[in-house]
């Protein structure tokens, strides 16, 4: 048995971060994980996610996003990797659609650069997309891709070296907490601790079931496919990444075309998985959810609706409203958590990391974190 100031459990994108922020102010860290380092069973993997600050799920998000933007760049230059590309981002659809609504409204609240283009102006600046003569799209400069495995891979190289203990493969089986301290359990050992972060990603129905936020895992499919001419007008100083909305569940999104093992062009759809857990999810790809998403493509991006390359299944982990929980845990004063990011937190990494760290050891945090509170949305038959 040993004793830590703070246990992590869970070093996906957020535990990771959290390990590394604490363990930089001194922090004596233990950072527990149920698979290898940068794993592709969870929410954290694919080679791509999109980062982007004209926040069409709420203006609140965006003082974050130009936070993390930052300590993207300082995690970049700290850790010597390439994880941010700047492709630049159209963010489509009728313009009373939510992506194109609500991008707007965050850019316009926020003052951030942007720019409104109607069908005819999207097809001349980007040629391989078909809009219907309705759509408009926002286009942010400052949109772009982020490369999740290298970022997890980051935090866990600089939380080890400002000396976290990182385990993995080690499970947690369970916690508790008392006015003393925490409690971890994993087959190998029992470890305590004076505070506890859970970042469990899909695992928050187990490990955190007494939270009392109803959350649902969703799975979802990441699709790669070859384009049709070759990839010169899918090259990422040529292509921006997309999200663009349609009928109802059919926000599809996707990447240019990058380089090596995870080459060729990744497309799926923002929402539209079936409801899952971790222990029972169908990792394999099926031939008709490949089918759906070619034709969509087909009629939209017609020359990225080649050969299917390969097809990569991963969790969503949704609240009720979409928005994260980042809190205190209401019952237990010790305990921190970060779990339901619903499908569009990887951008955060960085800047939930840090607050993360702000809320395990001051209880606080100067960030903006109202929308995350874990109690505005509680279990049904729950006190
Ligand atoms: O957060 O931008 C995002 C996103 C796109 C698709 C899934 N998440």
């Amino acid at each position: 048995d040993a004793t830590y100031d703070v246990i992590v459990a869970g070093l996906g994108g957020m535990g990771g971060s959290a390990a590394y922020h604490l363990a930089a102010r001194g922090q004596r860290v233990l950072g527990l994980e149920r698979f290898g380092p940068a794993h592709d069973r969870g929410a954290s993997h694919g080679g791509s996610r999109i980062t982007r600050q004209s926040y069409f799920e709420d203006p609140a998000y965006v003082p974050l996003l130009l936070h993390a933007y930052e300590l993207w760049e300082r995690l970049e230059r700290d850790s010597g990797r390439d994880l941010m590309t700047l492709t630049g981002g159209l963010l489509m659809g009728a313009p009373d659609s939510l992506t194109v609504s609500g991008s707007r409204r965050s850019a316009e609240q926020w003052g951030l650069a942007h720019e409104m283009l109607d069908a005819t102006e999207i097809r001349r600046r980007f040629p391989v997309f078909r809009p219907a003569p309705g759509d408009v799209a926002l286009y942010e400069a400052k949109a772009g891709l982020l490369r999740p495995e290298a970022a997890v891979e980051a935090n866990l190289a600089l939380a080890a070296g400002h000396g976290a203990q990182l385990r993995f493969h080690e499970p947690v089986e369970s916690w508790t907490a008392d006015d003393g301290g925490v409690t971890v359990r994993t087959a190998a050992g029992t470890y305590t601790a004076g505070a506890l972060v859970v970042c469990p990603g899909a695992w928050a129905p187990q490990l955190l079931a007494d939270l009392g936020v109803p959350l649902v895992v969703e799975r979802q499919v990441q699709f790669w496919f070859e384009p049709v001419g070759g990839i010169e007008p899918f090259r990422p100083e040529v292509q921006p990444i997309f999200i663009w909305e349609g009928p109802p569940g059919t926000q599809v999104y996707g990447f240019p075309a990058l380089d090596g093992p995870g080459g060729g062009i990744k497309v799926s759809f923002f929402r539209r998985g079936e409801v899952t857990t971790p222990e029972t999810i169908d990792r394999s790809i099926r031939a008709e959810e490949i089918e759906f998403v070619a034709a969509h493509l087909a009629t939209r991006v017609p020359a990225a609706a080649g050969r299917f390359l390969r097809g990569k299944t991963c969790m969503y982990t949704n609240t009720p409203d979409e928005h994260f929980v980042i809190g205190r845990h209401p019952r237990h004063e010790r305990v921190t958590v970060a779990c339901g990011f619903s499908g569009h937190g990887f951008k955060f990494v960085p800047v939930v990391g840090e607050i993360l760290a702000d809320l395990a050891l001051d209880g606080t945090t100067a960030h903006p974190v109202t929308l995350f509170d874990p109690t505005r949305v509680r279990a049904r038959g729950r006190d």
